[in-house]
């Protein structure tokens, strides 16, 4: 279970609070940045900056409500609005990985594949925090994330992107990374705030399962975006 359910009603002060608010101005401010330096790129480039300013966008919307519902102290609220902003927001940023390759010749059945994949990430990460068995789900959503992980890594989107070479190869690797390291993020929060055999592991109640997540959002949504936007600066020079 979650720490939150302690938390007194209201209070900013509470990490859960401070990183919805902390969270909800960073999601605000990295859309106000990518929306405005859509025009100084390059046409084709603007499809992929414009992609991060949504994703960051779709994200500041649903940091609202959710910080909202956590001041009311309505967490299953809180846990719906998660999931539907990443069910929104994870397939954008399969879109991202179609995006940058389309032009080494990617094929949208390579972007179906990672969509249809972290559909199911998250559809079983949600079933495991809403109902009970959640270490099932939780290793179903494993695998799930596995399977993105190594088609990015080391199937068919690495193969476009060596092929593809120079900036967008550069810029590939760093979304590799984000997805290794940072979304890894992801499934320790989950650990931290349902229980499993994980109850043993040392990041046990370490912080609230929002704080793991609120963290994790504003590196992977905005770092994202920022590798993204750093390519088309330099695909345009
Ligand atoms: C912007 C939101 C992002 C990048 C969300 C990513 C979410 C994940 C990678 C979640 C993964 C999970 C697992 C791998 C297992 C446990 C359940 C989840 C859904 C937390």
């Amino acid at each position: 279970m979650t720490n939150s359910t302690l938390l007194i009603l209201g209070d900013v002060n509470d990490p859960v609070n401070f990183t919805f608010f902390i969270g909800c101005m960073a999601m605000m401010a990295a859309s106000a940045f990518f929306f405005l330096s859509l025009n100084q790129f390059d046409k084709k480039w603007r499809t992929s900056v414009l992609v991060s300013g949504l994703i960051t966008f779709i994200a500041a919307v649903h940091y609202w409500y959710m910080r909202d519902a956590a001041m009311a102290g309505d967490l299953e609220n809180v846990t719906a609005f998660r999931y539907v902003d990443w069910i929104l927001t994870v397939p954008l940023m399969c879109v991202e990985f179609y995006l940058i390759l389309k032009m080494a010749g990617a094929k949208k059945s390579l972007m179906w594949k990672l969509i249809g994949l972290s559909t199911i990430m998250l559809l079983a990460g949600y079933m495991g925090e809403s109902g009970d068995s959640a270490v099932m789900w939780g290793t179903i959503s494993g695998l799930a994330y596995f399977a993105i992980a190594y088609m990015i890594w080391f199937g068919e989107a690495k193969k476009l992107a060596t092929e593809a070479g120079g900036d967008v190869l550069q810029a590939h690797k760093y979304l590799c990374w984000f997805v290794l390291v940072g979304w890894a993020i992801y499934p320790l929060g989950y650990m931290d705030g349902t229980t499993g055999w994980y109850d043993a592991l040392p990041t046990e109640g370490l912080l609230d399962i929002n704080v793991w997540y609120n963290i994790a959002d504003a590196i992977n949504k905005i770092g994202f975006g920022l590798v993204i936007y750093t390519l088309a600066v330099k695909k345009t020079a």
